[in-house]
């Protein structure tokens, strides 16, 4: 349907609505409040827009319209600058409101089950609640990290069979979320974004909607593309941690020290990407995403066999460090049950606050299946109620380091005082190098 301007020009739904982003009068829904989508809302906000975020989860609801934040990589004062004093920014759990929406954008969680396949419940269940109240002129972007073909295989048929046609009626893009969290450098406004659609219309508004606010915009060809592009990324992660993790056992093998290896190799002035080991991938994107890959090219007859081989190495690590911390215990005439263990730092990664998919809590929980007396001490997160524990963060005194047969360090944070790990330690097993920089006892303080 196109509508004629008095000089002739189409004014088509699509140019109508670049126009609303231009003027910053588009009304942009973000569906899902999570570390993903709360910050890119806040963003769109912070420059004018009217941002209503949907979640299903009332107490993030209740959060957001009190301007309480709960997201490390959201400022609490933009948070409560757009949504108390500019008003630009609500939250609502009442799906009947989509309509008011003229951009749609959905951060909804990709998990894998139980048999590390996909599970599309999440994205699924928001496009059925849409194709309900799709209304011609929208613009519906998803950003959740999917396998190539979800946005036109899965999405499109079921926001179409409302009647509507995408690149007509609507128009569906697929940009992925590049989220580093605890990234202080990069954040949703200065990283580059890929967007990707099925026709060139939707990608024409998709690009101008998110160069609003995102200072480089990355088109790609279709949203199959795109979704390949995000996939591709963290696959190469995992498989490049899983490169270093395999290279730290067979270190630990030969006797030799591979952080002093790696440290060398990334002198190398080209050709080379620094990886560390650790006790294992943690977090909701790097053990999980590359799986929506390996699943996908099944389909094809393919088999994906680096993602295979990287989330086996990865998943194996756990195992690796507690074999690695009875080895040291029983050097010393201890066995692991009844050792007093103090583990530092249960967070996915360096300076996060999230326990959630640790490779830290999983390690705590071995620890305490075999037996071990085990605390913990994590600046970031204060309960630990995960694996059915409930511990709270220890104060980091010399007593409780002295106090301990084995320190375990899991997550590097940087608001801990390594040095005074060091000097109180009876016996430490570093996972992370934490303690590099300080001068001790490679005897007593072991690493990875
Ligand atoms: N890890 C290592 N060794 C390394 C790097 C990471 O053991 O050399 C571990 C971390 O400790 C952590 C896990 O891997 O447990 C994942 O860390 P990560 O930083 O790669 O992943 P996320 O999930 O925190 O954030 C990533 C983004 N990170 C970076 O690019 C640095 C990026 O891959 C994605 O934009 C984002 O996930 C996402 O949402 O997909």
């Amino acid at each position: 349907m196109s509508v004629y301007t008095n000089t002739g020009a189409v004014v088509s739904p699509a140019n109508e609505l670049m126009e609303k982003f231009k003027d910053r009068t588009a009304r942009v829904g973000v569906v899902g409040l999570g570390y993903v989508g709360l910050p890119f809302a806040v963003e769109k906000a912070k420059v004018g827009f009217r941002v209503l975020g949907f979640d299903r989860s009332g107490d993030r609801v209740d959060r957001v319209n009190a301007g309480d934040n709960y997201i490390g990589d959201v400022r609490d004062q933009e948070l409560r600058d757009v949504v108390l004093r500019k008003g630009l920014l609500a939250a609502t759990g009442d799906w009947d409101r989509l309509p008011e929406m003229d951009v749609i954008v959905i951060c909804v969680p990709t998990p894998l089950t139980r048999n590390l396949t996909p599970d599309l419940q999440y994205i699924q269940a928001v496009t059925a609640e849409l194709a309900k109240r799709l209304r011609p002129g929208q613009l519906v972007s998803l950003e959740s990290t999917t396998y190539p073909g979800t946005t036109e295989e899965v999405m499109k048929p079921m926001l179409e069979a409302s009647g509507l046609e995408e690149g007509r009626d609507f128009y569906l893009a697929f940009s992925p979320e590049r989220v580093d969290p605890g990234n202080k450098r990069y954040s949703t406004r200065n990283t580059n974004k890929v967007v990707g659609a099925a026709d060139g219309v939707s990608r024409e508004v998709a690009l101008a909607f998110y160069r609003q606010t995102i200072l480089h915009v990355v088109p790609v060809s279709s949203s199959r593309a795109a979704e390949m592009v995000k996939v591709f990324e963290n696959t190469f992660r995992a498989v490049n941690i899983a490169l270093v993790n395999e290279l730290a056992m067979l270190c630990d093998r030969m006797g030799m020290d591979v952080w002093e290896v790696l440290d060398a190799a990334g002198t190398k002035p080209f050709g080379i990407l620094s990886f560390y080991p650790g006790p294992g991938v943690g977090g909701h994107c790097i053990p999980l995403d590359p799986h929506y890959l390996e699943w996908k090219a099944r389909e094809f007859n393919f088999n994906t066999r680096f993602i295979a081989l990287a989330g086996e190495i990865n998943r194996r690590m756990p195992e690796f460090v507690l074999e690695k911390a009875m080895r040291l215990l029983s050097d010393r005439g201890l066995g692991l049950r009844g050792a007093k263990v103090l583990v530092l730092g249960v967070a996915y990664k360096k300076d996060v606050e999230d326990a959630r998919e640790s490779p830290g809590a999983e390690i705590l929980h071995l620890l305490a299946l075999r037996g071990a007396a085990v605390s913990y001490h994590d600046p970031l997160v204060p309960r630990f109620q995960e694996y059915g524990h409930d511990l709270a963060s220890v104060p980091l005194t010399a007593g409780v380091l002295a106090d301990a047969d084995l320190v375990l360090i899991l997550t590097d944070h940087s608001a801990v005082d390594y040095a005074f790990v060091v000097k109180h330690a009876r016996l430490l097993l570093d996972t992370r190098f934490a303690t590099r920089g300080v001068p001790c006892d490679r005897n007593r303080v072991v690493l990875l």
